[in-house]
């Protein structure tokens, strides 16, 4: 009796980890193509972790769902503090790291896959350390596929925190540009004569991976700084239209997409 016991208790944690597992609603194993295919009920917080598939992707995965203007948008990177590290190469860039509950970069791959077709909306949320947010959309936001090394573009941008990705300065502007890691180079730098200092590579100054043309103002990849200690580093989560002229480095940050 002990042992049927005991295998009972075995199918039942199995059971609820289970129905832990697919306790989000979806019927279908894949899911759908992105998070504002899925509804939401009013009893239930929507915001989650759910399963979906692009089209055109051959495998699932799992993403954060963030409820938004129109509903759930896919979160494609948050920021919160320094555990979860994103000084990291080409292939932890393309295929994606951390936990998306939590600290992630969901990977350019499926960014890439799912920006192909449509029209995308991008929205940027900032903190800072003194209670203040600001936020950037951009319509049109698509992300090449790895030939074109995952190439950004842009379009219209509205918001508070200013255009980063287009630039406070004349000839510094990612939109159009490549991605670029500490492995794999295509920031426009060779090199690039700030003042007295030549920089080959932006990641050894902004570290991380970011669409860095001759650096450029946004970069969202960079070392996690602490608060009372988060100004005045070249490396760090910057948006420099939205705080300066000393690199300010957010306490936060997040990248969503939906449809347009
Ligand atoms: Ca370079």
């Amino acid at each position: 009796m002990g042992g049927l016991s005991g295998w009972s208790g075995s199918m039942l944690a199995l059971l609820l980890i289970f129905s832990m597992q697919t306790g989000n609603g979806l019927v279908n194993a894949a899911g759908p193509p992105d998070c504002s295919f899925i509804q939401s009920f009013p009893s239930v917080e929507p915001s989650g972790v759910y399963t979906i598939q692009p089209d055109g992707f051959s495998y699932s995965f799992q993403v954060y769902c963030q409820m938004g203007a129109n509903g759930l948008w896919t979160v494609i990177q948050k920021r919160t503090g320094g555990a979860v590290a994103f000084d990291r190469e080409w292939a932890a860039y393309k295929n994606g790291f951390g936990f998306v509950s939590w600290d992630h970069w969901l990977g350019l791959e499926k960014i890439s896959a799912m920006t192909k077709s449509k029209r995308w909306k991008l929205r940027v949320d900032l903190w800072d350390f003194e209670g203040g947010s600001a936020y950037a959309e951009y319509e049109d936001f698509r992300v090449g596929d790895e030939s074109t090394n995952y190439r950004l573009s842009v379009g219209r941008y509205r918001g508070t925190a200013g255009d980063a990705i287009k630039g406070e300065y004349p000839g510094i502007n990612q939109n159009g540009f490549g991605f670029s890691t500490f492995d794999r180079d295509s920031d426009g730098c060779n090199p690039c004569i700030f003042g007295d200092i030549a920089i080959n590579s932006c990641t050894d100054f902004d570290r991380g991976g970011w669409w860095y043309s001759k650096c450029g103002s946004a970069s969202l990849n960079g070392d996690w700084h602490p608060k009372g200690d988060n100004i005045g580093w070249s490396s760090g989560l910057h948006w420099r239209t939205w705080k300066g002229p000393a690199p300010y480095s957010a306490k936060a940050t997040r990248m969503m997409i939906t449809p347009m």
